[in-house]
């Protein structure tokens, strides 16, 4: 997680480290200026007292004249600390800034590789909580918490050094109550640590609901189920304040039950202290020291046991980033074929049998489905909805990955093309279409590998039928789509996206009901532009007019998951079945309407 910032970071804790030596021996110094300067000696020479500073060099002056020097040293280390404490904090907050920079950059690169299964069953709103929140928790954790405890720790050994020298019996009594400071920070931490997962759990599910609710704004104010909507998000938002206080609350018992072992750990070390300062095996002097010395490990502790617990949040979050990293993503690039020639575009089906992961057992959802279409030629699908039409094209992308059976492509078979080769050749308009916050024309040019003329774009807008209405916007092909700009209707949005797929020019073209949200008559003016743009290329179209379908070479009749008939329009209608029912139906209607529209104008 730290790549390319380990050594800054060893820098960082190395600059904290020195700094805090820098404090110690500004005590020294003022012991040395007290005991040997002023010459009180309050304090007595014990092992603290004198060498500290060379005191050979300066040994011979008279006391006076010492005082500049010790005034420099004094200068000298408030440099020294302030200067090295400067750098620690800099090249700490590089490390966090910078590493989790890079952290979250390539998490965002990886959630956008993870599969389709993956994106289908994890909530975006999740995704955006950890790639945001607990991101945030890892910096906290390499600024101030890594770093924090880095120093306690060097001034605790500092000190506790100093502390040796002075008397070890005095030392060690001094710390036999530390392990329970630090077994009480063991399990707070365990249980901040559980705590905060359960509190980072339930704001990853408000988010989602925040998302999932934003997105929806206009099912919520149609079905006017505002305080619906409001009462669920309420009760959300509760359940997070309640994890949250109880989250706050374990926090605020960390301290004063600290205190307590801590006060009790410091009266010990002053009861034992005087009683041997009382029998003499110490000096007065050693005594005062160590009061003052004792303090310098007892609080530090405390507060690394602090950190301790503040850590676990970085943990936490650490755990939760990287439960997304594990997951594998979805290999673009491999395959064994790697074709030279350009793609034909033959498609064979031979029982083909699919179902979408999910929970436990994976329902199926297409049963044998077995057909062939030649180079350029055009298959329709149609169906009943639910029907499985659109998990059927789903899988020549290989957004999906069938179970069994085959689907060769040019007599290959589909798994051994890489995914990015057939996401390339493959156009697919999806049936919800969908158009970034950016201009128009940058939509329309969306995913094109090429440099591509004002005019190209145009002819492509042409062809879907939607060059005319462009021209209307306020600012041509520069608009802006979305909340900052135009609203598009459904059927301009579809063709948007039938523009963009046709510029792409691939060598397969999917239309999932693309014309669905279309006008017939508009759609009767983008079926003919297609006519002259399908020749060479293999179409799949799903449709649910016949008109649509009625031209296409092979026409699919799908139902719950199976081919119940499939033919060409002539062969269907000479056969009793869904196709002809679905006909007839259709063209009813329509009779009925035109003579609707007879009456009406007559
Ligand atoms: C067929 C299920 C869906 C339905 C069945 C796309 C998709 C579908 N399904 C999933 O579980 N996950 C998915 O991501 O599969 O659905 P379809 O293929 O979308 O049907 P269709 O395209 O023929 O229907 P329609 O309404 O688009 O004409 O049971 O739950
Ligand atoms: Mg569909």
């Amino acid at each position: 997680m730290l790549t390319g910032y380990h050594w800054l970071y060893v820098a960082a804790v190395a600059a904290v480290g020195l700094a805090s030596v820098a404090r110690t021996a500004f005590y020294y110094l003022l012991r040395y200026f007290t005991d040997d300067v002023l010459g009180s000696g309050t304090l007595g020479s014990g092992a603290l007292g004198s060498g500290t500073l060379g005191s050979g060099a300066l040994g011979s002056t008279t006391a006076v004249s010492r005082l500049p020097w010790v005034a420099l040293g004094f200068i000298g280390l408030a440099l020294f600390q302030g200067g090295f404490s400067f750098f620690s904090g800099r090249w700490a907050a590089e490390t966090a800034e910078g590493s989790t920079r890079r952290l979250r950059d390539y998490l965002y690169d990886h959630i956008q590789r993870l599969s389709f299964a993956y994106h289908d069953k994890t909530p975006t709103g999740e995704l955006i909580q950890r790639a945001t929140s607990d991101v945030d928790a890892l910096r906290r954790f390499y600024a101030d918490q890594a770093i924090g405890a880095g120093r306690i720790s060097l001034l605790f050994l500092v000190n506790f050094t100093a502390l040796l020298t002075l008397n070890t019996r005095l030392a060690l009594i001094s710390v036999v109550l530390i392990p329970f400071v630090l077994a009480t920070s063991v399990w707070f931490f365990r249980k901040v640590s559980q705590l905060y997962e359960e509190f980072q759990e339930q704001e990853a599910k408000l988010s989602t609901t925040l998302q999932e609710n934003l997105s929806g704004i206009r099912v919520v104010k149609a079905f006017a189920r505002q305080a619906y909507e409001k009462d669920k998000f309420e009760r959300d938002n509760f359940e997070r304040y309640r994890r949250g206080k109880r989250l706050l609350i374990m926090h605020a018992v960390y301290w004063p039950s600290t205190d307590i072992l801590v006060f009790a750990q410091l009266i010990l070390g002053y009861f034992v202290g005087a009683v041997m300062a009382i029998n003499g095996t110490i000096t007065v002097g050693t005594f005062l020291a160590y009061l003052g010395m004792v303090s310098m490990i007892a609080w530090p502790l405390r507060q690394l046991g602090r950190l301790i617990v503040d850590m676990s949040t970085g943990i936490v979050s650490f755990g939760r980033v990287v439960a997304i990293i594990r997951e594998d993503r979805e290999p673009l690039d491999v395959g064994q074929h790697q074709p030279t020639d350009p793609l034909r575009g033959e498609v064979r089906f031979e029982q083909v049998c699919f179902g979408y992961e999910g929970e436990g057992e994976t329902a199926v959802i297409l049963h044998d489905i077995s057909f062939h279409c030649q180079p350029g030629q055009v298959v329709a699908l149609i169906g009943s909805t639910g029907a499985g039409k659109t998990s059927l094209v789903n899988l020549l992308p290989r957004f999906y990955d069938y179970s069994s059976g085959s689907i060769t492509l040019d007599g290959v078979e589909l798994r051994d093309y890489s995914r990015r080769y057939l996401r390339q050749q493959m156009g697919i308009v999806q049936q919800e279409p969908f158009l970034f916050s950016r201009t128009i024309r940058d939509n329309i040019l969306y995913g094109v590998g090429r440099s591509v003329s004002d005019a190209e774009v145009e002819d492509a807008a042409r062809a879907a039928a939607i060059h005319d209405v462009i021209l209307t916007f306020p600012n041509g092909y520069n608009t802006l789509v979305g909340e900052k700009g135009v609203t598009l209707s459904g059927g301009q949005k579809q063709r948007v996206t039938l523009a963009r797929t046709l510029l792409q020019n691939p060598r397969i073209l999917i239309l999932d009901d693309a014309t669905s949200s279309v006008d017939m008559e508009t759609e009767a003016v983008i079926r003919e532009a297609l006519e002259t743009l399908l020749p060479g290329r293999t179409t799949f179209i799903i449709a649910h007019r016949i008109q649509t379908v009625m031209a296409a070479d092979l026409i699919l009749v799908m139902d719950k998951g199976r081919i119940v008939q499939s033919g060409a329009h002539e062969e269907l209608m000479a056969t009793q079945g869904t196709y002809r029912r679905i006909f007839n139906l259709q063209s009813q209607i329509e009779d009925e309407l035109e003579q609707d529209l007879a009456r009406v104008s007559g």
